[in-house]
């Protein structure tokens, strides 16, 4: 694993007041620009990698866990350590393996994963941090200490957008109309202190070298770096924007002048590690030229997280089981206790990837993984913390119930079913477990109101 030294800096330090960090928020444009704007130009560079929010370049290593690089490990840790205004350190850095573990239906290259699973996964699940969930590139066990789970749960996101030009990505939240329209976009949101995440086959682009523009000064940190100026289109790699630089140049047409089309450049962070071959420093220079034809489907995914976010009912769950993907649950709230529970119910609760509801792929996003919750053939215990708050806003009825499926021939064993309210500081908890289903579904009731 090819990990640097975290950075630390002394100079931030944590601000309670709402109010001053407002003031904060609004002084932090200047800090990233590497030069002075005026009120209505965006600055000519910007770089929140070299910022005290931004973790270091990782090496995923021989996974294909890149769409939980770019979107949890970069985009997410650094808004959140933006926002919370703390400096970068395993503590406050997300876990990819998190996430990725539970969905990649224990494959190293999941067939079923799509960037969307990423941003639904810590709109319901939140993430582990690293000191919690360490990435040791073992794609197969689970997180099963519900403590982590818990945890992790003040950092449910409340959900992502993306843009997109010309219509050309499908649902988007909006379209420009030309290619400087959505490179402009794309500045102006990482002036304003947004990693951005995109996914381009970088890994097949041409490169060249940056030149040194004799008409600036500003170019000359970066001459020779390695720059993207031809990428290839595609799903198949996933990266992180953290910024640009409009005095970058690399001489496309070889005339040794520097015309306008040749000039700037996107920054993006990829995680092949700081010695990756065409990087600089695990870095990309995607020039702009290259970067509206290299992104796919020209779509750009912004993340959209909480302030502060605390969880106010909680449920807890631990199962014994040797197929973990024969496993299907939810949670739900009922008027009466005994199934069959009126038909369409809203008030469930599906864990993304664990749930009754197909995902985005359109298939199970825990299939092939007949193994136990720690990735072993050996039965094993699982606990996990939910986050059922938002069910219980919209609920209705004097029950929670659990309704689990076991459609393995191996035993599944409830050993453990709580509802845990932190606000009023009261848990109801399952007296009659434990129990086991084999090739079968059950449910489980608590009731709630006396
Ligand atoms: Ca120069
Ligand atoms: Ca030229």
């Amino acid at each position: 694993m090819t990990m640097r030294p975290f950075f630390v800096s002394g100079l931030i330090t944590f601000l309670k007041s709402p109010r001053i960090l407002l003031l904060a928020g609004l002084c932090v444009s200047a800090f990233y620009a590497g030069d002075c704007r005026t009120r209505d130009q965006l600055p000519h560079s910007v770089d929140l990698s070299n910022t005290p929010f931004f973790p270091p370049v990782m090496d995923q290593g021989e996974i294909g866990s890149c769409d939980w690089f770019a979107v949890v490990y970069y985009q997410m840790t650094f808004l959140y350590n933006r926002q919370y205004q703390r400096p970068v350190a395993p503590e406050n850095t997300f876990s990819p393996q998190f996430g990725y573990n539970i969905l990649n239906n224990a494959g190293s290259f999941p067939y079923n994963i799509r960037v969307d699973d990423v941003y639904k996964f810590v709109e319901r699940h939140g993430c582990a941090v690293l000191t919690e969930s360490p990435y040791d590139r073992n794609y197969l066990p689970w997180c099963t200490d519900a403590a982590v789970w818990r945890n992790a749960l003040q950092y449910r996101t409340a959900g992502y957008s993306f843009f997109t030009f010309r219509d050309e990505s499908p649902g988007a939240d909006d379209s420009f109309g030309s290619e400087e329209a959505f490179l402009h976009e794309m500045k102006s949101l990482l002036s304003a202190g947004e990693v951005l995440v995109i996914q381009s086959e970088t890994f097949a682009g041409f490169f060249s070298r940056i030149a040194d523009d004799p008409a600036t000064g500003e170019d000359d940190p970066f001459i020779g770096e390695s720059i993207l100026i031809k990428g290839k289109n595609g799903p198949e790699h996933t990266v992180a924007v953290v910024g640009y630089n409009d005095h970058v140049w690399a001489d496309l047409n070889r005339d040794g002048v520097a015309q306008a089309a040749e000039k700037g450049a996107l920054k993006i962070a990829d995680s092949i590690g700081p010695d990756a071959p065409d990087h600089n420093r695990g870095f990309l220079w995607m020039a702009y030229s290259a970067a509206g034809p290299s992104i796919f489907q020209h779509r750009v995914n912004r993340m959209i997280i909480r302030d502060r976010y605390v969880p106010r009912i909680l449920a807890k769950l631990t199962l014994n089981a040797q197929e973990r993907d024969k496993i299907r649950f939810q949670f739900g709230r009922s008027p009466k206790a005994e199934p069959p529970l009126p038909a369409g119910l809203k008030s469930v609760f599906d864990p993304y990837g664990l749930g009754y509801e197909p995902c985005t792929a359109g298939v199970s996003l825990i299939a092939g993984g007949d193994l136990s919750f720690g990735g072993g053939k050996e039965p094993g215990d699982g606990s996990f913390t939910f986050d059922l708050t938002d069910l219980d806003a919209d609920g209705s009825g004097d029950y929670w119930y659990f309704r689990i499926t076991n459609s393995g021939e191996k035993p599944v064993i409830i050993r453990e079913f709580e509802i845990l309210d932190t606000e009023e500081g009261f848990i109801i908890a399952d007296q009659g477990l434990p129990f086991t289903l084999v090739q079968q579904e059950v449910y489980r009731s608590l009731k709630l109101r006396e």
